[in-house]
């Protein structure tokens, strides 16, 4: 049952009054999945918005192996820049009311799947987390494959790690597979989940994209325009996730 999109804070049309009713026992089983538009209130960039990140600039320049191979020094300035950028953002309200909602439910019954690589969702103090496209807080070496916290500046560029390899941003490109046990541990919520509760995210990159089609619970989503993927959501909320997420986790959790 596909329900229209509808805005604003109070217009809760009687097709949504499932949403006031609708009530998230502490032993429910909620997934949640974010993307760039949980930080935008944060001060980051989103990516597909006009203005946005692969707006301004081209991600097969910047985010893919290739790109990395061809010019590592023209890929670290762009992550170090977001590095910065990250480090300067603090968490938004957003982002805490999500640790409210883990807090409140019971033990193993909640998961946070993030396609973001910032690291505004710890900093809030989340702790059942899956950055399922990795992070652009950690470095990984490209021979190797040691995992190093990144460091605020280099002596070199591009970074090489104590073996002699290339580091590079702990982030998954495109063209690269995600990681294997994320992605089994996301598809083995989606099949058991009573709730999967999708936040700004356009619903463009696979195969997290698809994650809305893979599970029979019941699915909302929100933020600022109706998703590529809107019709896989049985109720979809516009608005900003800084201001819509606390008011949804208030009325479903009373918290
Ligand atoms: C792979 C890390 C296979 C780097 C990123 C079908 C199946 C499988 C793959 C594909 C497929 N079709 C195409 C592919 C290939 C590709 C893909 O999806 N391409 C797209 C462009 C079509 N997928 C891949 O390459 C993936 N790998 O499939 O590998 C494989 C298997 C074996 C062996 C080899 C290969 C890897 C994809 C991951 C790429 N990495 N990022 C980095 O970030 O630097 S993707 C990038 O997009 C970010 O991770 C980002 O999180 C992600 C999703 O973007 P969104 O978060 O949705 O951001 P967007 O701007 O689009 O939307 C923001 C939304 O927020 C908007 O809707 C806006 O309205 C809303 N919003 C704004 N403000 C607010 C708000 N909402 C609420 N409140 C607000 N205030």
């Amino acid at each position: 049952m596909h329900v229209k999109a509808f805005g604003g804070r109070n217009s809760l049309p009687s097709a949504f009054a499932g949403i006031k009713r609708m009530f998230i026992d502490r032993n429910s089983k909620v997934m949640v999945l974010t993307g760039a538009g949980i930080s935008a209130e944060s001060g980051l960039k989103t990516f597909r918005e006009p203005g946005g990140m692969w707006d301004t600039y081209d991600w097969r320049e910047l985010a893919t192996p290739a790109a990395f191979e061809k010019s590592p020094e023209k890929v670290w300035e762009f992550y170090m820049e977001r590095r910065r950028q990250i480090r300067d953002a603090q968490p938004n309200e957003a982002h805490k009311a999500l640790v409210r909602l883990e807090k409140h439910m019971n033990p193993g019954r909640f998961l946070l799947v993030s396609q973001n690589v910032d690291d505004l969702h710890e900093r809030a103090g989340q702790k059942n987390i899956i950055k399922i496209h990795g992070s652009a807080m950690r470095d990984i070496c490209a021979s190797c494959g040691s995992v190093l916290d990144s460091a605020d500046s280099y002596n070199e560029f591009p970074p090489r790690h104590a073996c002699g390899g290339l580091l590079r941003p702990d982030v998954v490109w495109f063209g690269e597979p995600l990681n294997s046990r994320d992605l089994k541990t996301a598809m083995d919520w989606l099949l058991s989940c009573d709730y999967f509760i999708v936040i700004g995210t356009s619903g463009n990159v696979f195969p997290v994209a698809q994650f809305v089609y893979q599970t029979e619970a019941t699915k909302i989503y929100i933020g600022l325009e109706e998703p590529e993927n809107s019709r896989g959501f049985q109720q979809v909320k516009l608005g900003k996730a800084g201001i819509v997420l606390p008011e949804l986790i208030e009325e479903l959790c009373e918290v």
